[in-house]
């Protein structure tokens, strides 16, 4: 029978087409608290500072490209005879941009705004402002980004477990491991016998959990592990 492939995938995957990561040294965690830009509590206290940080996170991906992992990923999703699974806690889109079909963002999508009011998600291409109101509803001053904040429930973890469970191998590409729940997969896919693999440019905080880890550049490995 032929395996089935559980891939998480991190910030890491994008940085070589010019997404910047977060705790990497010059990441955005250095520049802007997160306290601040993600979670709800900063969201509430200066919402126009919260949109401007998206907003120029926004005009950034406009400006860059997949990468040789990206595609890597979009062949082994077209090609692989058995089950492939492709998860993201990225928001930019250049998963889908490589040509991947089926991408679960766990931590939403820059590409989307979210309602406070009644929970419309809607596509937000252009900036998002305090003077736009919910198309849905007609709420003013009520979207924010369609993004996961720390104390937010990440999306579809019931389906990403389901999918994790019935996996032969999971797969980490370019994460650092700090941020639960994904952080805690290899755990759970330890226990449940599944082996495991990370990819990523140095070892993660949970590198010694990983039946094997590769470390280099994800545009190097990624192709590598596929072909
Ligand atoms: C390369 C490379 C190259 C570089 N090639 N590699 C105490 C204990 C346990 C948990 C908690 C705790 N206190 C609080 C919590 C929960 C909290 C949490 O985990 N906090 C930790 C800080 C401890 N988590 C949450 O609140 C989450 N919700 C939650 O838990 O709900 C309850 C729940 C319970 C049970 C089940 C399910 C749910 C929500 C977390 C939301 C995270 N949101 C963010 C922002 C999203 C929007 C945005 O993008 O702005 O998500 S934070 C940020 O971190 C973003 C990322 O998706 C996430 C992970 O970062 P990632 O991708 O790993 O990036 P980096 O920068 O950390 O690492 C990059 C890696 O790439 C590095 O290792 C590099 O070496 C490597 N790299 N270049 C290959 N070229």
């Amino acid at each position: 029978m032929t395996a089935s492939i559980f891939i998480l995938t991190g910030a890491g995957i994008s940085a070589e087409s010019g997404v910047a990561t977060f705790r990497d040294a010059g990441g955005l965690w250095s520049k802007v608290k997160l306290e601040d830009v993600a979670t709800p509590e900063g969201f509430l206290r200066d919402p126009a500072a919260v949109h401007a940080f998206y907003n120029a996170r926004r005009a950034n991906l406009r400006e860059v490209e997949p990468n040789a992992a990206h595609y890597a990923l979009a062949r082994l999703q077209r090609d692989y005879e058995g089950e492939v699974t492709l998860v993201t806690q990225n928001i930019d889109d250049l998963h889908e941009r490589a040509g991947s079909r089926s991408v679960i963002h766990m931590h939403g999508e820059l590409s989307l705004s979210l309602c406070a009011h009644c929970g419309a998600r809607a596509k937000a291409e252009s900036d998002l402002s305090l003077t736009l109101s919910c198309a849905a509803c007609g709420t003013a001053s009520s979207l924010r980004p369609d993004v996961v904040w720390f104390g937010e429930m990440p999306y579809r973890m019931n389906e990403i477990y389901d999918r994790l469970m019935d996996a032969d191998l999971f797969v980490s590409i370019g994460t650092s491991g700090a941020v639960y729940p994904a952080a805690g997969f290899v755990a759970e896919a330890r226990t449940a016998g599944i082996r495991s693999l990370e990819l990523n440019l140095e070892p993660s905080d949970g590198t010694f959990l990983f039946d094997e880890a590769r470390h280099g550049p994800a545009s190097k490995l990624v192709p590598a592990f596929v072909e």
